[in-house]
C-alpha cells in the first residue's frame, strides 16, 4: 500500500508538472554573468505564489567563436552542460566570430547560427545519458567546436520503499551503507513480469520477517522491466546478473557467496542468508 501511495503521489506531481509549462521571461540575459541558471530557481522557494511545480527550464548562455592558437580553433565558450531528464533547455548561442551552426544528433536539434546575432535554441531532454553538442562546418568539431550535455536520470525516492522487515526497494545509496558496515547482503534481480519472481516475492518477505538480525539486509534490484532505474542497470552490470530472478548474496566482506538463478522458497532464502553469516 505505501508504494501505491508513493507512486500516486510521483505521478501526480509528474502530471501537474507536465501542464504547467513556464513561459519564462527573456529579460535574465542582462543580469550580471549566469552562463547556466535554472530561470525556476526563485519561484520554487516562494511557495506562497503557487503550489503548482513548474516545468524547470535551464538557460543557458555561450559564446561560438573562434581562437587563434597555431591556427584557427573555434570554440564554444560553455563546453559541459548538465541538466535533469525532462527540463527544458534553452540555449542562447552568441556566434562572435567565425562561421558556425549547432548541432545536436540525439534530440534531432540543428540551428544556424549567424554571426552577430543570439541564435535561441530550446528543446527538452527527454532522456538520460552523455550527448555531444558540436558545430557541424567543415572541420570545426574535430578542431575542439564541441561541448558535452549531461542528462541526469530522475532519481526516485526509494527511502520508504520497504518491502519487509530488512529488505527494500534497492537504493545506491542504502547498498553502500549497507556494504560499508559489513552487513550480509542479498540482492533479487526482479523483472515485475516474470511469473517466477512474482511466486518468489512473498516467500522472500516471508523469509526476511522471520529473520531478526540487524547485521542483514535484503534489496530488491528491478531489472528490465518498468520500474528499472539507471541504478539498477549499474548493479546488475557491476555482478554480471544476465537473468531475472537471479539472486546474488554478498558476505560481510561483500564477497558474492551466492549467485543462485534456482527459485527460492522461504527456507531457502534463510538457509543461504544464514550460511553467509557464518
Ligand atoms: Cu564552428
Amino acid at each position: 500500500m505505501k508504494i501505491i501511495a508513493v507512486l500516486l503521489i510521483v505521478s501526480v506531481l509528474f502530471v501537474s508538472g507536465c501542464t504547467t509549462t513556464q513561459t519564462g521571461s527573456m529579460n535574465d540575459q542582462t543580469t550580471e554573468d549566469p552562463t547556466m541558471k535554472p530561470s525556476t530557481g526563485d519561484s520554487m522557494e516562494k511557495s506562497g505564489d503557487s503550489m503548482e511545480p513548474k516545468d524547470n527550464v535551464i538557460e543557458i548562455f555561450m559564446d561560438s567563436f573562434v581562437v587563434f592558437e597555431d591556427g584557427p580553433k573555434p570554440q564554444f565558450s560553455v563546453k559541459d552542460i548538465t541538466v535533469n531528464k525532462g527540463d527544458t533547455v534553452r540555449l542562447h548561442i552568441n556566434a562572435t566570430s567565425g562561421t558556425h551552426d549547432f548541432k545536436l544528433d540525439e534530440f534531432s536539434v540543428f540551428s544556424d547560427t549567424p554571426t552577430g546575432e543570439v541564435t535561441v535554441v530550446e528543446f527538452t531532454a527527454d532522456k538520460a545519458g552523455e550527448f555531444i553538442y558540436y558545430c557541424n562546418q567543415p572541420g570545426h568539431r574535430a578542431n575542439g567546436h564541441w561541448g558535452t550535455l549531461t542528462v541526469l536520470d530522475d532519481v526516485m525516492m526509494v527511502d520508504d520503499l520497504s518491502l519487509a522487515n530488512n529488505y527494500y526497494r534497492y537504493d545506491p545509496a542504502a547498498f553502500d551503507e549497507a556494504r560499508d558496515a559489513g552487513k550480509v547482503i542479498f540482492l533479487d534481480f526482479h523483472a515485475n513480469w516474470c511469473p517466477t519472481c512474482k511466486a518468489e516475492k512473498p516467500e522472500i518477505v516471508a523469509a526476511f520477517n522471520e529473520l531478526n538480525y540487524d547485521d542483514i539486509v535484503g534489496f530488491e534490484v528491478h531489472y528490465n522491466d518498468d520500474e528499472t532505474q539507471s541504478f539498477d542497470t549499474d548493479i546488475t552490470r557491476q555482478y554480471q546478473v544476465a537473468y531475472q530472478h537471479t539472486k546474488v548474496i554478498l558476505d560481510s566482506n561483500g564477497d558474492v557467496v551466492t549467485k543462485d538463478l534456482q527459485a527460492y522458497k522461504k527456507q531457502d532464502v534463510i538457509d543461504k542468508i544464514e550460511a553467509a553469516r557464518s
